[in-house]
């Protein structure tokens, strides 16, 4: 290892420490965590509680949900951008996704328009291992992610650090279809699935709020499933 890369790692590491820090501190008084049963990342974490969140079914099958449009990203074309309030600005290929650490969880995905599925299971890298390459400013408080057809979606950047929020490319062991966001796609099993961008394409780390598309409709910004926070 070159003492340029080895000082590259140290830098992200320290990045991720940082965050870490930071998710676990503002963790402390959030009431999402303060709960006994967070509810909400899958089975490990329902607890016996109701199966589905309050005005929530089940799904037949996988309803899918987009804005008329569903691009078409080759691999080998995809890029991942993170930008904004960082202080190294990256685009991602596909091969730097791969090399990055692999995490497997099994989560809930829960549609606004009422549907849900329970215990899907994901491949992809942690939100938080991706925005430690970026080393993200002490006061970016939020994200907005971008996908490859115009959609965009905002997220507070302590619900973005959750463990199980993912860039997912596999699902039920298969590469993520195009209609369900592949080649890749942000989760956010703690919140309602609006905020997980299909065909992620960009991470915009902001030191104030920006709506994304469906919250500036009035969806709500929070977007917690259990609390039923549906409209602002
Ligand atoms: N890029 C993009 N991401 C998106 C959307 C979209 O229209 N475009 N729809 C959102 C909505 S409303 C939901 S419920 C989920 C649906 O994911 P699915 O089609 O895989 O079920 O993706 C979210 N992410
Ligand atoms: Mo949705």
């Amino acid at each position: 290892m070159t003492d340029d890369t080895a000082a590259k790692e140290e830098r992200i590491v320290a990045a991720r420490m940082r965050l870490r820090d930071r998710f676990e501190a503002r963790m402390a008084d959030t009431p999402a965590m303060a709960d006994e049963a967070p509810m909400g990342t899958g089975p490990a974490n329902r607890h016996g509680m109701p199966q589905v969140p309050p005005g929530q079914h089940l799904a037949k099958g996988w309803p899918v949900l987009d804005l008329g449009r569903k691009p078409e990203v080759a691999t080998g074309e995809w890029r991942l951008e993170l930008a904004g309030a960082v202080a190294r600005p990256v685009a991602l290929t596909w091969d730097d996704l791969q090399a990055l650490p692999q995490v497997d969880d099994v989560s809930d995905f829960h549609c606004v328009t009422t549907w849900s599925k329970l215990d899907v299971p994901w491949r992809g890298v942690r939100f938080a291992d991706l925005a430690a390459l970026a080393e993200p400013d002490d006061d970016a408080d939020f994200v907005l992610c971008h996908g490859y057809d115009g959609y965009t979606t905002n997220v507070r950047l302590e619900e973005a650090l959750k463990p199980d929020v993912l860039i997912a490319h596999t699902v039920y062991g298969e590469p993520l279809a195009r209609e369900h966001g592949g080649p890749a796609r942000m989760i956010t099993p703690q919140l309602y699935a609006w905020k997980g961008a299909k065909w992620i394409s960009k991470i915009e780390f902001l030191t104030e709020n920006r709506l994304g598309f469906w919250e500036q409709r009035g969806y709500s910004d929070t977007a917690h499933p259990w609390r039923n926070d549906r409209y602002s």
